[in-house]
């Protein structure tokens, strides 16, 4: 096993993966730029070495420096986290070459799947289902005619965009023209490349993520899903485990896929297929994270893996010990990114000294903290300062323990995106685990009559108080449209439904 590990990285996750090696017995190192002197992981591994100015590409970004500190230290392996080098094949290769262990998939898989055209054309092979859609570099006229067989509305993405960018949604084929000229001026002054293709557009769709596991001997199993639709412009904000909107049987079908997914790319270590779901239970390959994702403490609550220690075993030539008829997915968790950031002000970016803190505990809580009290936060890095993760036996048991645990927490001196997560977690439809990926951006959803609205929710509530145990979702009614105007009333309903559950 590993002697030495050095962690490129800062932070929470950082922290999260010093402790994993110290349970296991291996010495750890961390790095720091000027920034982060005194921080945490520094405090926490056994060594610390000093590799740059604040700005992440002076200092967290240098692979050439950190592989420098690696051998003077004598680590034996790296652990990139996530962000700044853990997708960056380049690096994962030049550890190789340096007769350093890379805990993590090989540069070969990285590139593989961090190349959306290739990373289709692979999976493809291995029959994992994609949207609906055209190959890019057609002409306008060609353009029609395949949107008029997709069927409307369609989706007209940037050949060399992603992560939404350039993304444009046509409802009717009057506005394609339109749509494509729009489209590809975007795209233009975007990316240099005024290339578009078409795809189905899947409307109210979750961001639902199958975690897998691979070694490399051929192993391959996953540890279930994730829901991550609760997002806001792309990043995610609130993330579970498991998904109200995915059963047993469709649990078995997505893992399949995502196992062979994985295995298209010979791929080691943890990593993880994004799917979107439609409401018709239909999913589509988005694509694969090869790296330990924020959300992962969520998967470790409900299925008992301790993710970032099967990594390193992994990374260590091992066998996979947990076979998939091993994992169980038990109870529910939910996770709330702690962001410095203002949710009353445009999430807009704070900084500051944190000068007081006092941080959740108590049952099912579960905090990945990179702040203390004294510390600085800049602007250099991620928003995102601490995780709060709620475990429950039901969902509506982590809600409720979530909301406990929100109000426990106190973070002096900066803005923080704890009231958004307080708001989110008393709103009905969250509550009802009635949302998808557009839940955060819309605000347009007209409020049902009052009266309607009552009738259903004391039916619902009769309806709690009357069922028992083994309602694993509070989703039991069709939910309402929007959420304005929510009175106590409905706030108290909800609660009380939610307790009876206890
Ligand atoms: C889509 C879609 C609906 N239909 N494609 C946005 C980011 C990019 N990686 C894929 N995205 C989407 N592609 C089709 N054909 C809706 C989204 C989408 C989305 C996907 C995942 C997570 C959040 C999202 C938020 C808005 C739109």
């Amino acid at each position: 096993m590993f002697k030495k590990v050095l962690v490129a990285n800062r932070g929470e996750i950082a922290v999260r993966i010093i402790r994993a090696c110290q349970e296991r017995g291996i010495r750890t190192v961390a790095v720091f730029s000027d920034a982060d002197r005194t921080a945490l992981h520094v405090r926490y591994a056994d060594e610390a070495y000093h590799i740059g100015p604040p700005a992440a590409r002076e200092s967290y970004l240098r692979g050439d420096k950190l592989i420098d500190v690696a051998r003077q230290a004598g680590a034996d392996a790296i652990h990139p986290g996530y962000g700044f080098l853990a997708e960056n094949a380049g690096f994962a290769a030049a550890v190789r070459d340096a007769d350093i262990a890379f805990i993590g998939p090989s540069p070969e898989a990285i590139e593989a799947m961090g190349d959306k055209i290739t990373a289709r054309e692979r999976v493809t092979q291995a029959g994992v289902p994609l949207v609906p859609g055209t190959p890019r570099h057609l002409r306008d006229a060609d353009l029609a005619a395949a949107a008029a067989q997709l069927g409307y509305p369609i989706l007209v993405k940037a050949s060399a965009g992603g992560g939404g960018k350039g993304m444009r949604t046509v409802a009717d084929p009057a506005d394609l023209e339109s749509g494509l000229a729009a489209a590809r001026r975007e795209a233009l002054a975007a990316f240099g490349d005024d290339s578009v293709y078409l795809e189905k557009a899947i409307e109210a769709a979750r961001h639902v993520e199958i975690q897998i596991l691979a070694d490399r001997h051929g192993h391959c199993i996953h540890l279930g899903e994730r829901e991550c639709s609760i997002q806001r412009r792309h990043q995610k904000l609130v993330e579970e485990c498991p998904s109200v909107a995915v059963d047993a049987a469709l649990r078995e079908q997505m893992g399949a896929v995502a196992v062979a997914a994985a295995q298209a790319v010979n791929y080691e270590s943890a990593g993880t297929i994004e799917f979107l779901l439609d409401k018709n239970g239909q999913f589509y390959f988005l694509e694969m994270n090869t790296r330990l994702q924020v959300e992962h403490p969520v998967t470790e609550l409900v299925t008992g893996v301790d993710i970032v220690k099967e990594m390193i075993r992994i990374a260590d030539g091992r066998q996979l010990r947990i076979r998939q008829e091993d994992v169980h997915m038990k109870g529910w968790a939910i996770e709330c990114r702690i962001t410095a950031e203002d949710p009353e002000n445009n999430f807009m970016p704070a900084s500051g000294k944190i000068v007081a803190l006092r941080e959740p505990t108590g049952p099912g809580i579960r905090v990945e903290s990179g702040i203390y009290e004294g510390f600085e936060v800049s602007l250099f890095y991620d928003p995102m300062i601490a995780k709060l993760i709620a475990y429950g036996e039901t969902r509506a048991e982590a809600i409720l323990r979530m909301r406990r645990a929100l109000k426990e927490y106190r973070i002096a001196g900066l803005k923080t995106s704890i009231p958004f997560h307080m708001a989110l977690m008393d709103s009905p439809r969250f509550q009802w685990g009635q949302f998808d990926t557009r839940f955060l951006e819309s605000h347009t959803a007209p409020p049902l009559a009052a009266a309607q609205e009552h009738e259903r929710l004391a039916a619902i509530v009769a309806a709690m108080l009357h069922h028992e145990r083994g309602l694993r979702n509070i989703a039991i009614s069709h939910g309402v449209e929007g959420e304005q105007g929510q009175s106590t009333w409905r706030r108290s309903a909800l609660l009380t439904g939610m307790r009876a559950l206890l």
